[in-house]
């Protein structure tokens, strides 16, 4: 087994699965790809003693960030609807236009996988550089089953390539395609019996999510797509309450989703059923901060009732055109009034979780993988504090520097 230790780190270590401690002067032993040993350098066992060793220089060391929700495989871009909004149109009506996510399609159905993963390469590398170790990626720009897979197809290349671990959603539930105008429940049979089925059949597809909303799919349509996920095996999540209070957030829980995200009109009195369900709650301050959202989630519920709470970019081209997981993380706590502990648990630990791999990544912590983060700071709260500083002084993947070599 090859070992190397960090040594001289400030870390955050997690305690009662929720609040972070900080341990100065700490090491970590990695051992092949995974943590072998965490503790205070005084208290190194002596068979590491000779290893290979890398000073932090007293410098913050997270988990790897993980982005648990992101669309960041399309083509195209929708900076012209950008301006439209600016001129007082609104999301939902461009979207009932054939605007939206319907222009995206366009653009992605239109391009090659190659130009996929071309496009979409400087998007992940934008997460990667901000200490992202673990990338979640959603289909839902093809809304046909072929371009619905290449989408997938593209998202496991680009993450190969960037040495990044890659979850992988199909959401072929995301908007209806204008051939079926009129017809969604039609569609909906036919994402449960052909595209679905065949996108798990070629194995790019770890977890089912949808679109429960006024402009996109009913309750009773998410938990058909649901009812076909759960018969192959495959955890659900449900993009819910974003736009309106529709009542999916509370059936997806009831499903045993692993996570509901948005929930910006989620009453608070509907909390409890997320924690009965060990459901995570994902914000997306992105989307909320661009498409000028006054209704905030009910954070202080959430807390109340202990719902794990993740944040993620959800990187797309219309709600949230944002590649920065420290803006996310500012944003969390200026807008939605998290604490930066609660923002780095919301794109670590509770991350993990959202994804259902908090046995294997999120924390520091023997058996777990070794995807860390070093950082040029003193404490955490300077993650969400500072806004377009990029203090990431670079990541462990998988037990390898990524990136620039060890850091300085
Ligand atoms: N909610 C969102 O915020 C994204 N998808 C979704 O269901 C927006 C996708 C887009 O506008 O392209
Ligand atoms: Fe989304």
């Amino acid at each position: 087994m090859y070992i190397q230790l960090l040594q001289n780190a400030l870390l955050t270590r997690l305690v009662d699965g929720n609040d972070y401690h900080l341990l100065p002067d700490a090491t970590v032993v990695i051992g092949d790809d995974r943590i072998a040993w965490v503790g205070p350098d005084a208290d190194l066992p002596d068979r590491y003693r000779g290893a290979d060793r890398l000073d932090c220089g007293g410098r913050l060391l997270t988990p790897g960030l993980i982005d648990c929700h992101t669309h960041l495989v399309y083509g195209g871009n929708r900076a012209g609807e950008f301006e439209r909004r600016l001129q007082g149109e609104d999301y939902g009506e461009i979207a009932r236009q054939g605007g939206g996510i319907m222009a995206t399609v366009r653009a992605t159905r239109s391009a090659t996988t190659e130009d996929l993963v071309m496009q979409s390469r400087p998007r992940l590398g934008a997460l990667v550089s901000e200490g992202v170790t673990t990338v979640e990626i959603k289909s839902g720009y093809g809304l046909e089953r072929d371009t619905e897979i290449r989408m997938l197809e593209a998202a496991g290349r680009l993450c190969r390539e960037a040495g990044v671990r890659c979850q992988r959603t199909f959401l072929g539930a995301h908007a209806l395609p204008p051939e079926f105008f009129g017809r969604a429940d039609d569609y909906i049979a036919l994402v449960c019996d052909d595209m679905l089925p065949a996108a798990a059949a070629a194995g790019v597809v770890d977890a089912v999510d949808a679109f429960c909303e006024h402009i996109a799919f009913s309750v009773a349509q998410t938990e058909r797509v649901f009812d076909r996920a759960q018969g192959l095996g495959l955890p659900v999540k449900c993009h819910a309450e974003q736009l309106s209070h529709m009542g999916g957030a509370v059936m997806s829980a009831s499903r045993g989703a692993l996570s509901v995200d948005h929930i910006e009109y989620l009453p608070a009195e509907s909390v409890g059923s997320l924690a009965e369900a060990n459901t995570v709650a994902v914000l997306l301050p992105g989307a909320f901060y661009i498409l000028k959202e006054r209704q905030l989630p009910p954070v202080a519920a959430l807390r109340e009732h202990g719902v794990p709470i993740a944040l993620a970019t959800d990187a797309n081209p219309g709600s949230s055109p944002v590649f920065s997981p420290l803006l996310i993380m500012n944003m969390g706590c200026t807008l939605f009034g998290l604490t930066p502990l609660e923002a780095l648990a919301g794109f670590t630990i509770n991350a993990a979780r959202a994804l259902g791999l908090a046995d294997r990544i999120g924390s520091i912590e023997p058996g777990k993988a070794a995807d860390l983060a070093l950082w040029n700071c003193g404490h955490p709260a300077e993650l969400s504090y500072h806004v377009g500083l990029n203090s990431c002084a670079g990541v462990v993947q998988g037990g390898q520097w990524r990136g620039g070599g060890p850091p300085a």
